[in-house]
């Protein structure tokens, strides 16, 4: 509740983007707890924070669990920060319980989870394992024209003390918890779920381009208005991912008409397309129909489409998820195994070290919406998972 006073909405949700003043005082809040426990503090060259509590055995990989810090703009309290509180929860009380661990234990913050405030946008999780480079990455401007590469700086000159964090640095494993954002958990009255997989998805761009003209004298006929060429491509589109099992994911989130003004025929107009779906062969065909569809459904404008970001579904098996059923099974917290819709922070690092989620009930299952809630009893389960987790990783690994 205290990070939740951090980008508080007058509705009772949360507006933090990344690296914003808000969202660095939670960085620095948490790298304050972390160090009057003498638990080391990194921050790597994206931003991502890293707090690290040593083990005994010399060279042995971090055992990590976080998430993110970073909120939509109409977010709410618990997606992400929940998740990197129960991460600094478990090392909190495995220090108090004076626990001596082969591995060190981290708790992460990942930067720039939610993706709104620079374009173009990615993971931090994703820049750590090298899946995107860096260079670029740093060079993305928000809307005030402040490139990711000052907000780092920014982070950097508010916790001056923090070590530097190499990127791709090795982990041995990471366990990420979060709410479920989902209802099912809630509808089935169960605590935990240990998660499967991550669903694939394609995040593209698309820009339809007109001439603007007066509203008054330009006819019809004469027109090339762009917002009534994307109301056309819309429509093919939802046309085009329709699905009568709904499994598809399909969504405009942003739609810009510019310039934007009563008495000017639009020039311009720029949305963006979100898809997601378990089977990456489903994701593959419909998205690569995309352009095609958009340039067949406009009519007298030209249309740019470009993909941002494409991520296959992500499996989690073995190692984690079974440290994640076995905690879940000795403390008595009734489970079930289940795939994640939404994306995390876990699916790219699941590409340098063996990986793995734990979800918490939500109410009603809301999510990215400022009404999200979660109760502290199942949140604490969650964080429990966590550190029990983390233990059982340290003698399995
Ligand atoms: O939308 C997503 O799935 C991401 O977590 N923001
Ligand atoms: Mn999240
Ligand atoms: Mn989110």
């Amino acid at each position: 509740m205290e990070m939740a006073e951090l980008g508080a909405t007058p509705k009772g949700g949360v507006n933090r983007p990344a690296l914003t003043p808000t969202d660095i005082e939670v960085h620095v809040r948490l790298a304050e707890w972390a160090r009057a426990r003498e638990f080391a503090v990194e921050i790597d060259a994206y931003g991502n924070q890293f707090m690290r509590r040593s083990g005994s055995e010399s060279g042995a990989g971090a055992i990590a669990s976080g998430s993110h810090s970073d909120t939509q703009p109409t977010g709410g309290r618990f997606d992400g920060i929940s998740g990197v509180l129960s991460a600094v929860e478990a090392l909190e009380v495995i220090d108090d319980a004076g626990i001596e661990t082969r591995h060190p234990l981290e708790a992460i913050i990942w930067n720039n989870e939610e993706g709104t405030r620079f374009s173009p946008t990615n993971l931090g999780s994703a820049v750590y394992v090298g899946s995107v480079p860096i260079e670029t990455m740093l060079a993305a401007t928000d809307g005030d024209d402040v490139t990711m590469k000052e907000a780092v700086q920014n982070l950097r000159d508010a916790i001056p003390w923090a070590g530097v964090r190499e990127l791709g640095a090795p982990m041995a494993a990471f366990i990420e918890s979060h709410i479920e954002q989902g209802p099912e958990l809630e509808a089935e009255e169960l605590d935990i779920g240990v998660v499967t997989a991550i669903q694939g998805t394609r995040k593209l761009e698309v820009e339809i381009i007109g001439d603007e003209a007066h509203a008054g004298t330009t006819p019809e006929r004469m027109r090339r208005d762009a917002f009534v060429d994307a109301v056309s491509v819309a429509s093919a589109l939802r046309e085009l991912f329709h699905d009568p099992d709904d499994i598809m994911r399909f969504t405009i989130g942003r739609f810009e008409v510019s310039p934007g003004a009563l008495a000017v025929v639009p020039g311009h107009v720029f949305f963006t397309i979100d898809i997601r779906h378990p089977d990456n062969a489903t994701l593959a065909r419909l998205g690569d129909q995309v352009e095609a569809v958009c340039t067949e459904a406009a009519s007298r404008c030209e249309v740019r489409v470009v993909e941002t970001r494409r991520a296959d579904s992500t499996p989690f098996v073995g190692l984690v998820p079974e440290a994640v059923e076995a905690a879940s099974r000795e403390r008595g917290y009734a489970y079930k195994h289940m795939p994640s819709g939404a994306g995390h922070d876990a699916r790219y690092v699941s590409e340098i070290c063996p990986s793995g989620m734990v979800f918490v009930p939500c109410e009603s299952g809301l999510s990215h919406n400022e009404r999200e809630n979660a109760t502290a009893d199942d949140l604490a389960r969650g964080a429990q998972v966590v550190a029990d987790t983390l233990l059982i990783l340290d003698e399995r690994l």
